[in-house]
């Protein structure tokens, strides 16, 4: 029987890589998002290769995301693998700099949109004794760096959470894996700079920074290995970089 894969923040970056391999390798697919054009488009290329639904809501809205999981069709409501993907940072600056809203998106987004999700899908994983959680955490998880601050704070909640979920999962035969990134290219930058297009392409300048399709890819490798094998935690650096601040640009 095919699975089925949830996938939130598919509508950019590594939730649409991963949505792409995904459905090349056929497994059908929830994709979620808050930008409805994109998600429709990308329903439409993929539905060439397998089936796919969206569900176009935010995660840091509790009900938004209830609601939204309650309205899965029944031959969707069984999830089998998770991946919570969606997240940014908002702002880069001291703490005694920082913007209170910016924080509030952050905590919100990163953390509490992580586990409503997990919150609403987790039952029929537990009931089934079967699934697969994967959890995109970042360096931001494992480092504090200078001005990183809150969005450092969110990611290490997300470590925290992925070794929670572990212990309290694993004994439900569920499979719990975090993926800690260092810089990707994406649209990550451009949301933290607030649109700053300028400012966001410096991040990626001067060095060949990981794309979405090589994390996405990664994400594929920890859900195929035998179900007896759990890859807990991984983190994963483009070649240039060695650190959350140490890079080799040229
Ligand atoms: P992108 O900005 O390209 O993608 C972010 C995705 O998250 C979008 O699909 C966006 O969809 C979704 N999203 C953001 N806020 C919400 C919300 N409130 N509700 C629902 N969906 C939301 O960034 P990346 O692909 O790089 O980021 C994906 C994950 O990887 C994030 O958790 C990020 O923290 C993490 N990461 C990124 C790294 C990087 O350097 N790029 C490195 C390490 C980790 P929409 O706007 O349509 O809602
Ligand atoms: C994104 C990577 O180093 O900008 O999580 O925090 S970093």
């Amino acid at each position: 029987m095919k699975q089925t894969a949830f996938i939130t923040g598919a509508t950019s970056g590594i939730g649409k890589a991963t949505a792409e391999i995904f459905a090349k390798n056929n497994i059908r697919l929830v994709l979620c998002g808050r930008r409805a054009d994109r998600l429709k488009a990308l329903q439409t290329s993929l539905c060439k290769l397998t089936d796919v639904i969206t569900l176009e809501f935010d995660v840091s809205k509790r009900t938004e995301v209830k609601t939204a999981i309650d309205s899965l069709p029944e031959n969707f409501k069984q999830i089998d693998i998770l991946i919570n993907n969606a997240g940014n940072a908002h702002g880069l600056s001291t703490l005694q700099d920082g913007d209170l809203d910016d924080w509030d998106a952050m905590i919100d987004i990163n953390v509490k949109g992580l586990l409503y999700v997990s919150k609403a899908i987790i039952p029929q994983m537990t009931e089934r004794n079967k699934g697969f959680i994967v959890n995109i955490g970042s360096i931001a998880a494992k480092e504090v760096y200078p001005n990183g601050n809150v969005y450092c704070a969110s990611k290490h909640a997300v470590n925290a959470l992925n070794k929670a979920m572990r212990i309290d999962l694993h004994k439900h035969n569920i499979r719990v894996a975090a993926i800690h990134p260092g810089a990707v290219e994406t649209e990550f930058s451009e949301v933290r700079f607030k649109g700053d297009i300028e400012k966001a392409a410096n991040v990626y300048k001067g060095y060949k920074a990981l794309q979405a399709e090589d994390i996405a890819d990664i994400i594929h490798f920890v859900i195929t290995r035998p179900y007896h094998v759990n890859i807990e935690d991984l983190v994963v650096y483009s070649t240039a970089q060695a650190s959350a601040t140490i890079l080799n640009k040229q």
